[in-house]
């Protein structure tokens, strides 16, 4: 079997994503996500101008070495457009592997290690009241696991709470929007916000929430040891962790389990946190850290350091991505959660696929590859809209991490 062809598409159902569709001469043909949101077109023409050239005529059961090819063959190694667009191949490789073989892509990664994956839903409002609501609702949806943001007093904004929609879309069309933060406010108030959930839910329902690299170590510290009380499954991306050894001052202060990584796109950003057992859980994803691939050989670092899977899976990752993640996660042994955003409607129907939700967990379906596919004649009536990630300065004007 040869790569005959392959094409990126573009599409925008109230989003965009970016869809790399291998065709082989035997007419089998897979799919890869290759979405990065805010700089979706970087990754297209990556892949349009200077990938695609290469795999015609390749194997496209070779996937390590394919994989070595575009990752040492760049010269200019790892970066999120390098990796998204390595991982899109990958993916689109592993489907073609499994329609060949006709099995779901699970089986090829040592099968099924567990009856489902279990998930994580977003709820998240205005202010504490509306985000006990809101978590309620989703408990009322069968999820076992919730992440819960809410809106800080005094900032007319902040990461994870959504203005009239029931789900957080961060990217926006046209420039930039511009956030506004502080600190202090926040440390303030979101130990309220986990009283009142664990009052209100009690102990048994698993409570995430995401600070979004807003804070610097000591303050992800002060934060970790407020939150004991409460017993979080996990605290997201506390700091921005280009610099990995800070985690050492979060880890000497509480033993809140911290989550980080779905920024990451290489096993090197995240080695010292594996290695020196700086988190629990790791949270990169198969779409921006080189795909499966790459990703299982991430997992099966972090199981020997007790760090577990916890992937990034929120709607700027397409069903594509969706779809890869539930085979990966079904199957590596250091499972710990998968994030679900749903997707509208809009998106599913341009993105027919196999996996389904029931009682907090998803399910990759049985579907020979990946089971999921792409609609090009919706997608063509669906051009792209550039939109970006929203940026976040402090109360005084510095320009901080959104
Ligand atoms: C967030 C994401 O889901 C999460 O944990 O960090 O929603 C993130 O803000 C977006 O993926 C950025 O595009
Ligand atoms: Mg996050």
């Amino acid at each position: 079997m040869k790569i005959r062809d392959a094409k990126v598409f573009v599409c925008c159902p109230g989003r965009n994503f970016v869809t790399l569709k291998i065709w082989t001469d035997q007419g089998i043909y897979g799919l890869g996500d290759a979405t990065l949101n805010g700089r979706e077109l970087a990754v297209a023409s990556y892949l349009s101008d200077h990938v695609i050239p290469c795999l015609i005529g390749r194997d496209p059961s070779q996937t390590e070495d394919i994989w070595q090819y575009l990752y040492r063959g760049a010269y200019w190694r790892r970066g999120p457009v390098t990796m998204s667009a390595i991982a899109a191949v990958d993916m689109a490789l592993w489907d073609i592997k499994g329609k060949a073989l006709n099995t779901p892509v699970y089986n090829l990664l040592g099968g099924k290690s567990r009856t489902g994956v279990l998930v994580y839903g977003h709820a998240n409002g205005q202010d504490i009241e509306q985000t006990v609501d809101e978590v309620a609702k989703y408990k009322e949806m069968g999820y076992l696991a919730i992440r819960a943001q809410t809106g800080i007093p005094g900032l007319p904004s902040t990461y994870g709470v959504a203005g009239d929609k029931l789900f957080y879309e961060p990217a926006e069309k046209g420039l930039p929007p511009e956030n506004s933060w502080s600190t202090e406010k926040y440390l303030l108030h979101v130990p309220k916000l986990f009283e009142a959930l664990r009052l209100k839910f009690g102990d048994d329902l698993h409570l995430l929430h995401d600070v979004h690299h807003r804070l610097i170590p000591i303050e992800a510290a002060r934060l970790g040891k407020s939150l004991e009380p409460h017993h979080l499954f996990w605290l997201e991306d506390a700091v921005t962790a280009e610099l990995q050894e800070g985690f050492r001052i979060i880890r000497k202060h509480t033993t809140t389990p911290l989550a980080v990584g779905e920024v990451f796109n290489a096993v090197w950003d995240a080695h010292i946190l594996i290695t020196e057992q700086l988190i629990d859980y790791l949270r990169m994803t198969v779409v921006h850290s080189g795909g499966l691939t790459h990703l299982k050989k991430i997992a099966a670092l972090a199981e020997i350091y007790h760090v577990r899977t916890g992937s990034h899976g929120a709607t700027d990752l397409s069903p594509v991505a969706m779809a890869a993640a539930l085979h990966f996660d079904i199957s590596v042994n250091n499972f710990g959660i998968q994030e679900y955003m749903r997707h509208t409607k809009e998106t599913d129907e341009v993105f027919p696929h196999a996996y389904s939700f029931a009682n907090g967990y998803l399910h990759p379906g049985d579907s020979p590859g990946l089971g999921v596919d792409y609609d090009e004649v919706l997608g063509a009536k669906l051009p792209y809209e550039r939109a970006y990630l929203p940026v976040n300065r402090k109360l005084d004007g510095t320009m901080f991490n959104w």
